[in-house]
Formats: C-alpha cells, sequence, structure tokens
C-alpha cells in the first residue's frame, strides 16, 4: 500500500468488501501504467490505437450509443433538506439514496479490477488545490485521469493524513466468471451520479462517460467545490481563464463563464487578430478563485488537461486545440479515417470519401447521419497546448482583474456591457442565457436559463449560491474584478451574424483589458458601461455602419420586455433569493424607464 492515509485505508477496504472486486490496484500515474490501461483496453476492444506516425501515443474509444454525454436527469445533490439543493437540482433524502446504492454497489466490481487513483486538482502544493480520490473499475477512467488531472503517488505524499473527497464510481456491468465483457461496459438503465456535499461525497453508477466517470471534473471541481467553497469563502465557478498581454509587455488574467455552445474552449486559446496582442491560456473549463493577502482574486485551473467537444474544431475555430491534440490523447465517439486518424464534422471542409462512424459502420459524405456523434470528445494534456501560459501551474495563481459572462443572444444583448459595480456583475451573471440553436435542448429559438453557466453544476440551492457571489463582493479589504456580459452571436434583421467572432474577439479584450488598466472610454447606459464608437478598435473590420450601430445598441424596449421574465425566474428561487437581487431589477427598471422617457 502506498500510503498509511487510516481514512483511505479504511475507505478501500470498505469499498473492497462492499463492491466485491477480483483485485485491487493502486494507480501510480506513471507512464508504464498509463500504457497498462491502453494495452487492457485495446484487448478487451474498448480502445484501437491509432496510427503512431499520425498521432503518437492516442487512442480511439467508442462507447455504446446509450452512454454518450451527462445525464441530468440522474445526477443527484442530496442535501439532508431539499431546499439546499434548491429548484434547479434533483433531490433525494441521503439515507433513501444511501440505501439504493449499498444494492447497487453490492458486487458491482465482480470480475472487474478496483483501481485506486488519488488525483490533485490543481497545482500541486497550491493553498487552492483540493485532493481527490477516485476508486474505479475503468481502464478509460484511469487514462483519462492521467490527462485531466495530476494523478498517483506525488498525490499521496502531498496528501499525507490530511483528509479527501472521496469518489467512487463503477460502469455497473459484473462479471461472471468467464462471462466476455463488452468492449463498453456500463449499466444505462441504472446510472445514478450522486453528491453528498454536506460529507462531501460523490457516488457514481452506470455509465463510462466523461462527466459522469471522470469524477474530478463536474462532480468534484464544480458540484462539490461549489459547496466547499460556500462554506469556506471562495468560488468554484464554470468558467475559462486566459492571460491577455498588449503590445506594450502589460499583463491581466481574464475569467469567463460562458453556457454551452457559445464556444468557451475557443476563447480560452483564441489567435487574437490584433496586431501585438497576445492571447494565453490558463483554463478551458473550470476556475477555482480564492482572495489572497492582498484582496486581489486569484485563480487557479483546477485541471490538468482538456475534454473538450470535438466536432466543430478545426484549424480555423481553434488552431491551438487542434495542436494540443495531436499526440497523448484519447478520442472517444469520433469518426475513424482509414489511415488509422480521426475525424469529425467540422475538422475539414471536405470530409474524407469513407470512414467509420462513431457507431462503428461505414460511411460516407452521401450518409444521413454524422459520422462524429455531436458530442464526441478529445481528451488531451493542457501543456500540449501551443499557447498555455507559463504560470498555468503557479500554486499561487494568478490575480483575476475582469471575468466574463456570455451567452448566445440573436437580439437584445450587446456586443460588450461592463457592470457598474459587483452587485450588477452578479446580476448580469444570473441572467445569463442561450437561446437554443439544438433541438436537443427544447424549442429552437427560446431562452434557456443558465446562471453563471452553473445550471448543471452548482452542488446547492442556486439562489444561495447568488447570495454567496454577493457576500464575496462585501468582503473587507476585496479588490473586486470588474464584471462584464459579452454576447458574439447578436444577429441582423436578414438574420446574421453582426460580430465574426474568433480572433476578432480580441477587439472586445482589448476594451476590456483597456477598462481593467483605466485607458479605454465607456459611456453610462441603462444597462452597464459600454465603449463609446470610438473605442473598441474597428480597424480593418468589414462590417457596415447599420451593423456596427446595432451591435452596441441599447436596446431599451427589448430590455424592459424581458424584465417579467427574469421576474418570473427569480420568483422560482422563493425566500432564498437575496434581496440585493430585487433591487438591482428594480434599478435596471428605473434607468430603462427614464431613458425611454428621455427619447421619448
Ligand atoms: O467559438 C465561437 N466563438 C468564440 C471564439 C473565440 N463560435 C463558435 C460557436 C459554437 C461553439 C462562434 N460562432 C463565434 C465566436 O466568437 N461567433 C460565431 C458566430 C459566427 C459564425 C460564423 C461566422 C461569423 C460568426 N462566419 C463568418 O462571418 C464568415
Ligand atoms: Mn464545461
Amino acid at each position: 500500500m502506498p500510503t498509511s492515509n487510516k481514512k483511505l485505508l479504511a475507505w478501500v477496504n470498505d469499498l473492497v468488501d462492499l463492491c466485491q472486486p477480483d483485485a485491487v490496484v493502486w494507480c501510480d500515474g506513471s507512464k508504464q501504467e498509463w500504457e497498462t490501461m491502453c494495452q487492457i483496453m485495446v484487448n478487451t476492444g474498448t480502445a484501437k490505437k491509432l496510427d503512431e506516425n499520425k498521432r503518437p501515443n492516442s487512442y480511439y474509444v467508442r462507447s455504446v450509443p446509450e452512454d454518450v454525454a451527462r445525464v441530468e436527469d440522474r445526477t443527484f445533490i442530496c442535501s439532508e433538506k431539499q431546499e439546499d439543493a434548491g429548484p434547479t437540482n434533483n433531490w433525494c433524502d441521503p439515507a433513501e439514496m444511501r440505501e439504493t446504492l449499498n444494492g447497487l454497489f453490492n458486487g458491482c466490481m465482480k470480475g472487474r479490477t478496483m483501481y485506486v487513483i488519488p488525483f490533485n486538482m490543481g497545482p500541486i502544493g497550491s493553498d487552492i488545490s483540493q485532493i481527490g480520490v477516485e476508486v474505479s473499475d475503468s481502464p478509460y477512467v484511469v487514462a483519462s485521469m492521467h490527462i485531466m488531472a495530476r494523478v498517483g503517488n506525488a498525490v499521496l505524499e502531498t496528501l499525507g493524513n490530511d483528509d479527501f473527497v472521496p469518489c467512487v464510481h463503477t460502469v455497473g456491468a459484473p462479471l461472471e466468471p468467464g462471462q466476455q465483457d463488452a468492449p463498453w461496459p456500463c449499466n444505462p438503465d441504472n446510472r445514478y451520479i450522486v453528491h453528498y456535499p454536506e460529507t462531501r461525497e460523490i457516488w457514481s453508477h452506470g455509465s463510462g462517460y466523461g462527466g459522469n466517470a471522470l469524477l474530478g471534473k463536474k462532480c468534484f471541481a464544480l458540484r462539490i467545490a461549489s459547496s466547499m467553497g460556500r462554506e469556506e469563502g471562495w468560488l468554484a465557478e464554470h468558467m475559462l481563464i486566459m492571460k491577455l498581454t498588449n503590445p506594450e509587455g502589460e499583463t491581466q488574467y481574464v475569467a469567463g463563464a460562458f453556457p454551452s455552445a457559445c464556444g468557451k474552449t475557443n476563447l480560452a486559446m483564441i489567435t487574437p487578430s490584433l496586431p501585438g496582442w497576445k492571447v494565453e491560456t490558463i483554463g478551458d473549463d473550470i476556475c477555482w478563485m480564492k482572495f489572497g493577502e492582498d484582496g486581489q482574486l486569484y485563480a487557479i485551473n483546477p485541471e490538468a488537461g482538456f475534454f473538450g467537444v470535438a466536432p466543430g474544431t478545426s484549424m480555423a475555430s481553434n488552431a491551438n486545440a487542434m495542436l494540443s491534440m495531436t499526440k497523448n490523447s484519447i478520442f472517444t465517439n469520433v469518426a475513424e479515417t482509414d489511415d488509422g486518424d480521426v475525424w469529425w464534422e467540422g475538422m475539414t471542409e471536405t470530409p474524407p470519401a469513407h470512414l467509420i462512424d462513431w457507431k462503428g459502420n461505414d460511411w460516407t459524405p452521401d450518409s444521413d447521419t454524422p459520422a462524429a456523434h455531436p458530442n464526441a470528445r478529445f481528451t488531451a494534456p493542457a501543456e500540449q497546448c501551443p499557447v498555455i501560459a507559463d504560470e498555468w501551474q503557479d500554486p499561487e495563481g494568478v490575480p483575476i482583474s475582469a471575468i466574463l459572462f456570455g451567452g448566445r443572444r440573436a437580439s437584445v444583448v450587446p456586443l460588450v456591457t461592463e457592470a457598474l459595480d459587483w452587485n450588477h456583475g452578479t446580476f448580469m451573471g444570473t441572467i445569463i442565457a442561450s437561446e437554443m440553436t439544438a433541438a436537443a435542448f427544447g424549442t429552437i429559438g427560446k431562452l434557456r436559463r443558465d446562471p453563471m453557466a452553473m445550471l448543471p453544476f452548482c452542488g446547492y440551492n442556486m439562489a444561495d449560491y447568488w447570495g454567496h457571489w454577493l457576500k464575496m463582493g462585501h468582503k473587507q479589504g476585496a479588490k473586486l474584478p470588474k464584471v462584464f456580459y459579452v454576447n458574439w452571436f447578436r444577429k441582423n434583421d436578414a438574420g446574421k451574424f453582426m460580430w465574426p467572432g474568433f480572433g476578432e474577439n480580441s477587439r472586445v479584450l482589448k476594451w476590456i483589458f483597456e477598462r481593467c488598466n483605466g485607458k479605454a472610454e465607456a459611456l453610462a447606459t441603462p444597462i452597464g458601461m459600454m465603449p463609446t464608437l470610438e473605442a473598441i478598435d474597428m480597424d480593418g473590420l468589414d462590417i457596415n455602419e447599420t451593423d456596427k450601430a446595432n451591435l452596441f445598441r441599447v436596446d431599451i424596449e427589448g430590455w424592459l420586455q424581458e424584465l417579467p421574465s427574469i421576474k418570473d425566474y427569480y420568483e422560482s428561487f422563493g425566500s432564498h433569493l437575496p434581496e440585493e437581487l430585487w433591487q438591482q431589477i428594480a434599478e435596471l427598471k428605473k434607468r430603462l424607464e427614464s431613458e425611454q422617457q428621455a427619447v421619448a
């Protein structure tokens, strides 16, 4: 046993009794271990090695069609009181859930190996980092955790006799003696992704996929960590972190929360179009922030890799992501090329003439189903990103100057708005929403609210979480980041995107940077501070005057029309909704109405 941590040894012993695996392996995080896991996956038909010359040390994995994504309706927050989980989470009484899970986990690893994976979320030794241990019966999980977190002996050394977050995962498919294993074992009819925020535990049953199985990521780094942050006075957020450098060599760090399908990973790795400006990546998905002695908010990326959506990722949309996954990567549910490589929709303009699709069937450009599943993923080490910032593993974290909130809005919301203060910024975070673009998420065009992009990831009552945000702003001596609301997706009357997006977003980042160092102009409007028309560098952009004006237009009527739906939304949280947010609505309404009258 590579540890003498009493809690850890006792916990593993109990789990062996419960799950009854054939063997127990303590993961050391070595290269040898990675190779063993990959070899096991190849032997059982889970993975195929990609061509060593095209994509060294990389593997292709196909799941089953029933197990391709996170399962929000099977995700539970089991706090003692239902109101502490809040109206946006599935709740179940913890005692009842423990009974259900005890039944399901009893003998669940028969015929399999139990892997014990000590993992560190964040740079090892950082005050902002946390340690967890995941027990799993899936070699895919072990290999993926090697990429996504710091795992193994170094973590156990840092852990010593301290506490850790216990995370239990099983694919929920025990094997009878002699029974042939499936390439992707899972138990789709019995999926449970369970969090006990009060005792800080995670139990996951029945799925082998990403966010359901790599428990350090969404389960720990967001759901459990958000609850820890509330108790301990810090923030666990669904945010990218990036470093901006201006032509003079000054730097600022920015964090940003965006709902899915807004291009968060693309923004985290953006190639700026503005000459002399540099953008580097600290993280693309999760951000933990704590106040330092100097009152600044310091952020770390708790992860060590990228688990990104593959379809739509290309050298044009995100060259740095493409270059991050050229080796040592795992690809799940993409398509396989005839020459031992991978492909997905949007990777190249012309698809290959023949592929094996994510279901294992022959595919040609004439096929009427996509070659890759829309949620197909790449898993790649962050250190391979060509623009990863030198300080991405700094245990001190990086001081955050600005927080961005973004949504996908065809109307009403302008390109960029700066919050008037922290409370107004928190308000902006609570109202972020995306217009649905895929039928899978509901009615196309309807607003889906996703406050702080945390809807599926908040480990406690969402309204209490907003209260925690407000409280962070009252901390004595706090030097708070400025907050901005951005929208790359506003459309004109012809239904065309008015803003070119991608690398051109650096023009907006420049304004944000210069608001933070006091160099950029802004105008007070009812919805917040906005750039003067000269303040955003439009040099060399081909946007007509109408679109340019509309990108920055304050749609008074549109905002007034939106207020009742925000009120309805707030009301759904009952007495937990902080008074300050009602006040934000009242003040916004007043500012909008007085502007409306001034214009009339
Ligand atoms: O990721 C995107 N970003 C952020 C990039 C740093 N996408 C892709 C969204 C789906 C994940 C965008 N799509 C962005 C954007 O800023 N903007 C748009 C909308 C858009 C799409 C295509 C064009 C322009 C805007 N094409 C042309 O103008 C030719
Ligand atoms: Mn995410």
